[in-house]
């Protein structure tokens, strides 16, 4: 017989983790960023009366951290006494109760924290791994490297880390591309293509600086390196040229990446504005509304893969049932206690319950800001 649960109490923070070393990719080159330094986590934990916990979490690049906490915190007291399993209707509560300021962005990606933290808990309680729970297609995702890819990595050692990349077990290698002068990028891949031979997948990001003709040509230029697809070739929100781009290239174009809502998401997949889908359930408000598009684009057979947090993207692609990849970056390890496993070009789904994931103690020494909610006010 089940006894609904109550929230007891949510802990809410930002914990500013550190990179190794300052990346840059062609928004930097293009003046339109700074070098990356850090990534900021929004880390919900939430406490039931029953006993059980959940842990989740969102981030953010550069600006917005500061935002994401104080809308979490407005919106987590909607949560105190509420049962922790029904969570679409504590993701639409959370949501109303923020509209005024919009449904996607800054709010959503508040929202997405604790969203996460409810499925975290739900599996756990279930005793299952997330993708488990969600029912699972496969117990391992194919995995690439991005973080060995960046454009102020001289194309040597590009070619090393993509090697150690594979002798690791990761299956694929993305390449920053988007540079102003177009001969180098494409200097870069044809260099990167021979060193490591014609049988590893290989993926390109132009973190949307080039044109529609810009796009065009470089597509074109691309298409003997046979690439796994071509990321963000233009502006996120350029769907009319999305749709015509894929429509002229044999190699997949992908994108999703900047797409803040699960409506933003959708338009693109009705549209069948790329080949693969590259959502990414914290920027999009959480696990809830990743799932919503995820089927949408089940329906049609599209490939995903989705962005970055390989620690939640792992379990809700291998939960889906077409061709997905996921995303390898090392740059979050710190703050978690627990390794992923990769083998033979895949990540293996953990057989912890969850996630599978707890907050490592040097995460108390980047903690920015933090909050506890217990409902007492
Ligand atoms: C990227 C952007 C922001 C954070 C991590 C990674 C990049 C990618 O565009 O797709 O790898
Ligand atoms: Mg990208």
């Amino acid at each position: 017989m089940y006894e609904p649960d109550s929230i007891r109490r949510i802990r809410l923070r930002t914990v500013a983790v550190p990179l190794p070393h300052s990346v840059t990719d062609a928004k930097v080159l293009t003046g339109r960023q700074r070098p990356l330094r850090e990534v900021s986590l929004l880390v919900a934990e939430i406490d039931t009366e029953q006993g059980h916990t959940g842990l989740g979490f969102g981030y953010c690049l550069r600006a917005g951290a500061t935002a994401q906490f104080a809308h979490a915190r407005e919106v987590a007291p909607l949560l105190i006494g509420e049962d922790p399993n029904d969570i679409a209707h504590l993701w639409s509560r959370m949501t109303w109760a923020g509209a005024s300021v919009g449904r996607g962005g800054v709010a959503a990606q508040a929202i997405a924290a604790l969203d996460t933290a409810l499925w975290d808990l739900k599996a756990r309680r279930a005793g299952l791994p997330l993708a488990k729970l969600l029912g699972a297609h496969r117990d391992a995702v194919r995995c690439y490297n991005t973080s060995g890819g960046y454009l102020q990595a001289p194309v040597e050692e590009v070619i090393d880390r993509a090697r150690a990349s594979l002798e690791r077990g990761i299956g694929g290698i993305k390449l920053k591309v988007g540079q102003p002068d177009h001969r180098t990028d494409l200097q870069r891949v044809d260099a990167v293509r021979k060193a490591l031979g014609d049988r590893v997948p290989l993926m390109v990001d132009a973190n949307q600086q080039w044109d529609r003709t810009t796009a065009l040509r470089m597509g074109r230029a691309l298409e003997p390196y046979e690439l796994e697809w071509i990321e963000e070739p233009l502006d996120a929100h350029d769907l009319e040229g999305h749709s015509a781009l894929a429509a002229r290239l044999d190699t997949p174009v992908g994108s999703g990446e900047m797409l803040t809502s699960a409506t933003e998401v959708a338009a693109f997949v009705e549209r069948g504005a790329v080949d693969v889908l590259m959502h990414d359930a914290p920027r999009i408000g959480g696990i809830t509304p990743f799932l919503r598009v995820a089927a949408m684009a089940g329906l049609r057979g599209m490939a995903m893969a989705p962005h970055f947090v390989m620690e939640i993207h792992l379990h809700l692609a291998a939960a889906y049932e077409h061709a997905t990849w996921v995303e390898h970056f090392e740059w979050l390890e710190p703050a978690f206690n627990e390794r992923l496993e990769i083998r033979d070009g895949c990540m293996i789904v953990p057989n912890r319950p969850g996630l599978g994931l707890s907050l490592h103690e040097q995460a108390d020494g980047w903690t920015m800001a933090q909050v506890e909610i217990d409902g007492r006010g």
